[in-house]
Parts: structure tokens; sequence; C-alpha cells
């Protein structure tokens, strides 16, 4: 006998939602919802922030925003779908007999309605928020292109090389100035890299024979991790180097001391 065999149906939906709450397992699977998107909530608000790589620019700042709101607004989705695992789980059942399935929702005119209606909300949500950011990012970069730094990024199997034509020097790290805006023009020697400054919250496809252009806004100084973020081959995996955000007084000192030395970075 399962539990819904002796259920009569109140007769006002408000009636039917209380009866449903009053149910053990109904309620205990919502004590199990809000814990769960409690817990995400906080993993997104507060850890995210901690866990993810120092925000050296404004693109990695709108990036880990991003992170963080999706997480925030997904939270409670996650929560059902665990909240019912979770339950079922405890509750299986153990032995030969199963009992009966319960009363399907999938011909529940309301509840379809309106999970179609929150999943294509959230899918507007998404492509409105992707192309915003996209265009903002696009005028920017027109608008900074007469004051920025420009640096030719070159990928090779299996190393990153640049050219600052402004500077005339050729190096092997990357160091940029803060607040000021930077445009990379990259490319590569041989086969698809991806050109990845992790805390500049860029990353930008280096093809042979075709430069791709990105821009950047650095807003605070710090170490660069700069990565290849395409397979490209047998070390792939160590093609990386290092660099930072500077001040531009520092930046200006490096500058000088590779120009002190030929233009070719030591
Ligand atoms: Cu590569």
């Amino acid at each position: 006998m399962s539990d819904h065999d002796h259920e009569v149906m109140p007769p006002t939906p408000g009636a039917r939602i209380a009866t449903f709450m009053k149910r053990k397992d109904v309620s205990q699977t919502f004590m199990l919802w809000i814990f769960f998107t409690a817990v995400f909530v906080v993993l997104g608000l507060w850890a995210y922030p901690k866990w993810m790589p120092l925000v050296l620019s404004k693109q990695m700042q709108s990036n880990e925003d991003i992170m963080i709101w999706f997480t925030v607004i997904s939270a409670p989705i996650a929560g059902v779908v665990l909240s019912i695992a979770t339950k079922s789980f405890l509750n299986m059942h153990r032995g030969d007999t199963p009992p009966e399935d319960g009363v399907a929702i999938r011909t529940n005119g309301p509840v379809v309605i309106i999970w179609t209606a929150t999943s294509v909300l959230f899918c507007i949500v998404a492509i409105v928020w992707g192309l915003v950011a996209l265009n903002t990012e696009s005028i920017a970069a027109a608008t900074d292109a007469p004051k920025s730094l420009i640096v030719d990024v070159t990928g090779a199997q299996w190393a990153w090389s640049f050219y600052y034509p402004a500077q005339n020097i050729h190096t092997h790290t990357m160091n940029i100035p803060v607040d000021q805006p930077v445009t990379f023009n990259v490319i590569s020697d041989d086969v698809n890299h991806s050109f990845w400054p992790v805390q500049l919250g860029v990353k930008v496809d280096a093809n042979r024979l075709v430069t791709t252009i990105v821009h950047a806004d650095p807003t605070a100084t710090g170490p660069l991790d700069i990565k290849c973020a395409e397979l490209c081959g047998l070390y792939h995996a160590y093609m990386e180097t290092s660099g930072a955000v500077q001040t531009p007084a520092d930046f200006a000192s490096w500058v000088s001391s590779i120009q002190a030395t030929g233009g070719v970075e030591q």
C-alpha cells in the first residue's frame, strides 16, 4: 500500500498544497532543498572569490561576476535535483516487492508550463547577458585602441614570445602596466594555440597566418600566469610563461633594462 492510495483530493489548490506539504517525505525533501540551495549560494558568494584566480582586469572581474551569479541563480535548481535524489536514496526499498510508482507529473499542465517557462527565461537571460558583454567589450576595444599598449604575441610549439612594437623589445615573459588598456595581436608560428593570460580573464586563439586581437583593461598589479589553452602537441601542458601587471614606473624600468641589453630579454 503506498501513501497515495488513501489521499483524498482537497477541494482548493491552496488546501492541496497544504496537504502535500504536510506529508513527511515532502517536508523532508523541502528541508533538504533549502539546505542544498544554501550550500550552493554560499559556495558562489563566499567560496568562489577565494578560489578563483586573482582579479587583475575588468574582464576578469566580469568573468568572476558571471560565475558567481550563475551559481546563485542555478542553486535552487541544483537543490531540487539533489534533495529529491538524496531523499530517494535514503528511502531506497530493500526486498523483492518494489512499491508502486508515484503519480506522474509529466502530464501536470501547470508544472510543465512553469519548468519550461523558467528554463526559457534562464536561457534568454544568459544569451542577453553574453551579447551585451560582448558588444560592450568590442566598443571598449575600439575606443581604447589609440591609447593602448600594443603587444604582439606569438605562440609556437611550445613557448610564447612577445614583441612590444612601441618599445621595440622582444621578451619571453610578459609585463604590462596597470591602468592602461592593452591590445594583444596574437598569431601562431605553427599549429593552433590559445593565448590565455589567466588573471586578465581573456583567452583567444593563436592561428597561423591570421592575427586575432584581444583587449584587456588591467586594474590591479600582480603576477600573471600565461598559458596555452588549446591542445597543441606533446608539450602543450608545459607551454606557459609568467609576467606581471606592474606599476607604470616598474614597467618603464623593466622596458629600459631590456632595451639596455639590445632589446632582447635575457
Ligand atoms: Cu599551444
